[in-house]
């Protein structure tokens, strides 16, 4: 497609884009033109005006226009810019590391456990550490579910356990002993000063310290999870953004099968 044309639904979108080199698209293809938003430590004056628009000049920016800007609370502005990039990025050599499963609906992925596992699978999910936001695990696993899609305490093939909010790793692996948990499901939304790494791994420690590492399946969710960052930290899998029950309890029941069944 690279340096071709684009057919949206049939209609020759764009006869200048070049997958190779795309860049921002604002008014016209390939402007460059980019949206930002920061606050300075300074007072809302012209010269904070001009500062902002240095910054811009400087983080690799030409024609830098502030478009919006505020005082935040004393000797603090907020802006709104923007600004054209001459960089571009080869959007034909991008490799995303993903989870590899199907997602089947709740009904396709019962009758797959049913056929394949033979009995129901038991997964313990928690935000665990000093996290308090539950709303990403309450939308994986909640009846109700989430944005249409049913949680995994509906599901006929899954007892869900939900421990809630800011679970200590000990007592999170204590719970999945005792309930003899097939999967633990982890989530975390906090990430700053990196608390998140900090406790996924001394999860994955405990875990390997009590020899249970390799005897469930780990997962990790949040909205800055990806798969290829919980797998660094030695997860099997991560679950980021507009991920759904659908998604993980799929990948669970497939991850299941494929260790039992091969
Ligand atoms: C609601 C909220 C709160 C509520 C939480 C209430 C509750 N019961 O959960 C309250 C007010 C308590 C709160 C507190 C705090 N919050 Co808050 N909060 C939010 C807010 C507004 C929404 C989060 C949310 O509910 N998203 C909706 C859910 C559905 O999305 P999600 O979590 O991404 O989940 C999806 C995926 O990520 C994935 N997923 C998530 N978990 C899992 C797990 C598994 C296993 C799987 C498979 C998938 C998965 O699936 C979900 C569905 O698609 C965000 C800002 C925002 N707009 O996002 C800030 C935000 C997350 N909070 C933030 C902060 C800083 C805090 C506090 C530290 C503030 C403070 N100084 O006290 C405290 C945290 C205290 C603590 N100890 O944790 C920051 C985090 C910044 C960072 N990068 O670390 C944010 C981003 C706000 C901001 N811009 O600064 N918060």
């Amino acid at each position: 497609m690279s340096g071709g044309l684009y057919s949206m639904e049939g209609k020759n979108f764009d006869q200048t884009l070049d997958l190779k080199r795309i860049k921002p698209y604002g008014d016209t293809m390939n402007d460059g033109k980019t949206q930002l938003s920061f606050t300075l430590p300074v007072p809302c004056t012209d010269e904070a005006v001009e500062a902002a628009k240095q910054l811009i000049k400087k983080m690799g920016f030409e024609n830098p226009q502030v478009v919006f800007y505020k005082e935040l609370t004393e000797g603090f502005t907020f802006f709104n810019c923007y600004g054209s990039t001459s960089h571009t990025v080869d959007y034909t050599a991008i490799h995303v590391p993903k989870v590899e499963s199907s997602t089947m609906d709740m009904h396709a992925c019962d009758t797959f456990i049913k056929e394949h596992i033979g009995r129901k699978i038991v997964v313990v999910g928690a935000s665990t550490g000093t996290d308090a936001h539950t709303v990403g695990i309450d939308a994986i696993m909640n009846m109700k579910g989430y944005a249409g899609h049913y949680g995994m305490e509906r599901y006929e093939m899954f007892e869900a356990y939900n421990l809630g909010s800011q679970v200590p790793n000990d007592e999170f692996i204590a719970k999945a002993i005792e309930l003899q948990a097939d999967a633990l499901m982890v989530s975390q939304t906090v990430t700053q000063k990196d608390v998140h790494i900090k406790n996924l791994v001394e999860l994955v420690e405990l875990l390997e310290a009590e020899g249970l590492r390799h005897k469930v399946i780990l997962v990790c969710g949040g909205p800055r999870i990806s798969h290829e960052l919980a797998k660094e930290l030695g997860y099997d899998a991560g679950f980021g953004m507009n991920s759904y029950a659908d998604d993980v309890a799929s990948y669970i029941a497939e991850e299941l099968n494929h260790r039992l069944n091969g």
